[in-house]
């Protein structure tokens, strides 16, 4: 039988936290139902931007009766975090809100985002409930490597790798020689990072002559950055860990939002907290079950900024069928792009993850590319940029070319047009310690 003391010893990893991740549909909903009354009622009272977006549409809180009904409810974009900085969107008075997070944009002021104290305890329950479908557990020696700071990757993975009761390393991201040597003299048994951070790592400790597969390394708990199942594959192959997927947002809490089971087969949305919705990006409307959409999230906990109906730009689908670990919450797809992320060459919408695929299917490359784009007499170009191991680089000219050839077929199969590769050698792509930047765009210099 399940109790809090031997919960350790299940397989799986489960937690007593977890328990939300199993319950029935009709109390689910009902949940649901109950904390999104709460939310919008919440928002229409302290956030001034809401509460006037509600009245242009003649809604009050009193008109959400059913789950149904957050349709009706206003969007919340991102341009609303920025139009209200610093604090506009806050709904509890300073006095309640104990931890600030930012978020860099790439142009212009960050967004704030804002904390009370139960918020920070709903989050640590969230990456609690995140390790656990990881099959993390007490006694996991766990690197955190995503930064510590603004960025919510840090401390968001800290608290809830302290709630489960692992041990954790704070290291925060970078300074790769250190990483390494701290993998390896501390046990560690599991890392938090990003994937191409990770993939950095991996590389690093191979030019010192350490293979990851001796270490007691497991798992890693991969994230804040879209990466393709190719670049699982090779994770896995090459250090000899199982590589999980989580998703978050800083508008929404930031990591925790959604994460791989060990079923590694799409992410759960821990829904009791985050409600999901998938729509048409053109139109807003709901998407049906396994048609990509927008994802849509609204908090249903938060007090200190409510986020009702939050456009994430990240492209997925629901899943059609419950995960078969009996998690009864609702599956994404991973996160494979934004709808932001895309450009047109040629005519044709090119997302990098696309590209990603491409290339991590012809033998001898290394999964660091780069996508510049450029204008021409008015033409948009595109050239990919991907290191190939050092002994094709070394090798004749003519394998140099072969594999040049069957980058370029791969990547004109997926994309449907001829753009042009280059093979570069191995480290003149520069490494990322946190989120990869893939594509330079030049076109506006
Ligand atoms: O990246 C929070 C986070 C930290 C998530 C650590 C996971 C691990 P932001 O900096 O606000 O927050 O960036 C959020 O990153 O809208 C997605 O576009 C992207 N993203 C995050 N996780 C994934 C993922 C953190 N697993 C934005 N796959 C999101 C694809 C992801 N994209």
């Amino acid at each position: 039988m399940l109790t809090v003391e031997n919960w350790n010893d299940l397989p799986g990893g489960f937690h007593p936290a977890s328990a939300p991740d199993y319950l029935p549909l009709p109390q689910l909903r009902d949940l649901q139902l109950r904390r999104l009354k709460a939310v919008v009622h919440r928002a229409y009272e302290h956030v001034e931007l809401f509460r006037s977006r509600m009245q242009e549409r003649n809604l009050t809180p009193a008109d959400i009766r059913s789950l149904d009904d957050i349709r009706h409810l206003p969007f919340t974009e991102k341009s609303d975090l920025r139009d209200t900085y610093p604090f506009g969107l806050f709904a509890s008075p300073m006095q309640e809100i104990v931890r600030l997070h930012a978020s860099s944009g790439t142009t212009g002021k960050p967004i704030v985002v804002a904390y009370t104290r139960e918020d920070l305890e709903v989050w640590a329950s969230v990456m609690v409930r995140t390790f656990a479908a990881c099959g993390l557990h007490r006694g996991d020696i766990i690197q955190n490597a995503y930064g510590y700071g603004l960025f919510t990757g840090g401390l968001g993975a800290h608290y809830g790798a302290e709630t489960l009761g692992a041990t954790v390393i704070p290291i925060s991201g970078g300074n790769t020689d250190r990483q390494v040597m701290v993998m390896k003299d501390f046990g560690v048994t599991a890392i938090c990072c990003t994937p191409s951070y990770f993939i950095h790592l991996m590389e690093y400790a191979a030019d010192h002559g350490i293979n990851l597969k001796d270490l007691p390394l497991r798992a890693g708990i991969f994230g804040a950055e879209p990466w393709t199942d190719s670049m699982r594959r090779r994770i896995e192959a090459e250090a000899g860990i199982k590589a999980y997927d989580i998703y978050g947002l800083s508008e929404i809490i930031g990591p925790g939002v959604a994460t791989e089971c060990s079923c590694q087969d799409g992410l759960t949305i821990f829904e009791d907290h985050f409600y999901p919705e998938i729509v048409n990006p053109a139109t807003g409307e709901p998407c049906p079950d396994g048609v990509e959409g927008e994802l849509v999230l609204t908090t249903l906990s938060k007090k200190a900024m409510p986020i009702i109906r939050y456009r994430t730009h990240d492209i997925t689908a629901f899943k059609t069928e419950p995960c078969p670990c009996g998690r009864t919450l609702r599956r994404i797809n991973r996160i494979s792009r934004r709808s932001d992320d895309m450009f047109i060459i040629r005519g044709v919408n090119v997302f990098p993850s696309q590209v990603e695929t491409a290339l991590l299917s012809v033998e001898g490359t290394l999964p660091h590319y780069q996508i510049i784009l450029t204008r021409e007499k008015g033409l948009d170009q595109m050239e990919v940029q991907v290191e190939v191991t050092a002994a094709i680089f070394s090798d004749k000219v003519r394998s140099l070319e072969s594999v040049q050839r069957k980058l370029a077929d791969a990547v004109e199969h997926v994309l449907g047009i001829r753009v042009a590769v280059r093979l570069v050698e191995p480290q003149t792509i520069e490494r990322s310690q946190g989120k990869a930047k893939r594509v330079i765009d030049k076109r506006n210099l």
